[in-house]
């Protein structure tokens, strides 16, 4: 667990934050505490935890692209792999330095290239078109169980090639590993307690014998046979993809829902070209955030903008505050699908930078093209409900209303 926090102090000057951006009232609504982290200073220190934190554009880029000082070695949540025991074996890619993270990553780029993205596409596009053709008959639905949860699931189980039996375990896993990057909180704590069978399950899932011959999982494998990593490494690197690649998109299409449902307009410039699909995910993404927050700790004394910084520390990345952060975007807070997304940080940057991301971009852009054809208005009914997800954010229910095309 984090040491208290009166255990740990900051450096000299460096602006003190009471925010909690792990509870309850932070999850409800961030933006006020984003902005005002973002104002207080270009690194602030959160008393609530006795760590570091960076929510502008430019020190959260500065920090991915500088991995051997912003280390991901020592874990990606609060705590502190040199000084507690991580909750499961540490991921390959994700919580690993260059040079031992760029193997593993090498075997991932492969298994979700753009060439594995062009055999997937046909399949995607007839799993996205059946979907909206199904939400069409009827005028209101939720557009996170009835939608968001449903197309990863019609599509990436078959292509990683998983069992039938037992899916339901990967929205519950994915939400167990997100709630366990954060702090020793009611969600973190609620998510130990009732993880066994999910990790039982996934463990299952990540061996060669469970998987089929022919898909994304098989493929990580084959990398085993070449002897380019052990057995062991490819089962955790199918891990990898069954921690990351579900709730991630889930939350990734709630956004795009909840944006086009709350902007009019936008769905009418989607509607008009469907060729913005593309463009119309990838600006949700930016907006919301779907994975707001990764630590890094810092392997050496070090100067972010001008804040001394000790070795050893837990520094905060604040990646939605940064994907509005006002010195980068204009009008940061607007939905603008014809704006330009380039530079978001919603997938990282630099070596760690999201190896999924084009899986998840096929997934939007087919999704979001079905729609704008499906549909020629979508507006939302009634009050959303937030998640409550010590990384993630998004919406645990989205009702609306559509009227078919
Ligand atoms: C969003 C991510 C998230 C959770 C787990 C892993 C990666 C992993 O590599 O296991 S990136």
């Amino acid at each position: 667990m984090p040491q208290a926090a009166e255990a740990r102090r900051p450096a000299a000057k460096v602006p003190v934050s009471p925010i909690d951006p792990f509870s309850i009232d932070f999850f409800r609504n961030p933006h006020p505490a984003h902005e005002a982290v973002r104002e207080a200073g270009p690194v602030v220190w959160l008393e609530r935890y006795g760590t570091y934190a960076a929510a502008r554009y430019a020190e959260v880029k500065e920090m991915l692209g500088d991995p051997a000082t912003f280390c991901s070695s020592r874990g990606v949540g609060l705590s502190d792999f040199a000084r507690e025991t991580p909750w499961r074996p540490p991921s390959l890619v994700l919580e690993r330095d260059p040079p031992e993270h760029d193997r593993a990553r090498a075997v991932l780029n492969r298994a979700l290239s753009a060439t594995v993205m062009r055999s997937l596409r046909a399949r995607f596009v007839e799993a996205a078109e059946a979907l909206a053709g199904a939400l069409a008959r009827r005028d209101r639905f939720d557009a996170i169980a009835d939608c968001a949860e449903v197309y990863p699931m019609m599509v990436l189980p078959d292509a990683v090639g998983l069992s039938k039996v037992g899916r339901e375990h990967l929205l519950s896993y994915a939400a167990t590993v997100f709630n366990m990057f954060g702090p020793d909180n009611e969600l973190r704590r609620a998510a130990l307690t009732q993880m066994a069978p999910h990790v039982e399950w996934i463990a299952l899932q990540c061996k060669r014998e469970t998987l089929t011959g022919d898909g994304i999982g098989a493929t990580i494998h084959a990398a085993a046979d070449t002897g380019e990593v052990t057995r062991r490494e490819a089962e955790l690197l199918v891990r990898s993809i069954l921690s990351a690649g579900f709730d991630t998109t889930v939350h990734g299409i709630g956004a795009a829902m909840r944006s086009l449902a709350h902007n009019p307009d936008q769905f009418a410039a989607l509607r008009a070209d469907p060729s913005k699909a593309r463009a119309a995910f990838e600006e949700a993404v930016r907006l919301e955030s779907p994975v707001q927050t990764f630590f890094r700790t810092t392997t050496r004394d070090v100067e972010l903008s001008g804040t001394r910084i000790p070795e050893g520390a837990k520094v905060l990345m604040l990646l939605g505050a940064a994907n509005r952060d006002p010195r980068k975007w204009p009008h940061a807070d607007r939905y603008d699908i014809d704006r330009s997304t380039a530079g978001h940080v919603a997938f990282g940057a630099g070596v760690h930078m999201c190896v999924g991301q084009l899986l998840a971009r096929l997934e939007g852009e087919a999704l979001l093209a079905a729609f704008a054809r499906a549909f020629s208005a979508i507006e939302a009914d009634g009050e959303a409900e937030p998640l409550f997800n010590n990384t993630l954010r998004g919406w645990a229910r989205l009702p609306v209303k559509a009227t078919a095309a």
